[in-house]
């Protein structure tokens, strides 16, 4: 989002970061933090669950999450990235996306079935494809990683990811479509 940076987005995300997530006719507050968002999203909608029924396999879907939402995002980020500077940034997305996919891919050699866990679409999901826009956005050769390629292809077919791609979205920048 172009306008993220400005004063009154920041009144509502002060990192100025995407998502900020606003319900339809709703006077707010307006959603701030994406796993925050999810949870919120899967209590709201029961009949598109984001986590399994039984608590284990919660933990082990919320485990998929924190890896992706708080072990790899917030070091390839691009604030992170912009502060390091250009000279050293290829080098930094590169160590730290491919450490980050390579332990992703061990989870998933444990929990996928068609999805990360089993074969229903959980938030796990929905933070893989992001991620992996992200390597492939920055050369990564993610060949290398064959659960999270096949997962990912998967749910490339699926209409509601097709529609939430950020090429999809009115205020992506030009030289990104
Ligand atoms: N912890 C935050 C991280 C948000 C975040 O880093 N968003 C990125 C896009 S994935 C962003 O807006 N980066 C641009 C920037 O910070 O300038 C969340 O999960 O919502």
């Amino acid at each position: 989002m172009r306008t993220k940076k400005t004063a009154e987005y920041k009144t509502i995300q002060p990192f100025g970061a995407v998502p900020a997530f606003l319900e339809a006719n709703s006077q707010g507050p307006a959603l701030v933090e994406s796993v925050a968002i999810l949870e919120y999203l899967d209590e709201t909608r029961p009949d598109f669950p984001l986590l399994p029924k039984d608590a284990t396999g919660r933990a082990v879907v919320r485990a998929l999450v924190e890896a992706i939402a708080m072990d790899i995002q917030p070091v390839c980020q691009m604030r992170v990235l912009k502060y390091i500077g250009k000279d050293k940034e290829a080098d930094w997305i590169s160590h730290f996306l491919k450490e980050g996919f390579t332990a992703f891919e061990k989870l998933l050699e444990k929990t996928a079935g068609k999805y990360s866990y089993g074969d229903s679409i959980t938030m796990a999901d929905l933070v893989l494809v992001p991620q992996f826009y992200n390597g492939v956005r920055f050369a990564v050769d993610m060949s290398a990683y064959p659960i999270m390629s096949r997962i990912n292809n998967e749910l490339e077919t699926v209409p509601a990811f097709q529609a939430a791609h950020p090429t999809k979205q009115p205020d992506c920048p030009p030289e990104l479509r």
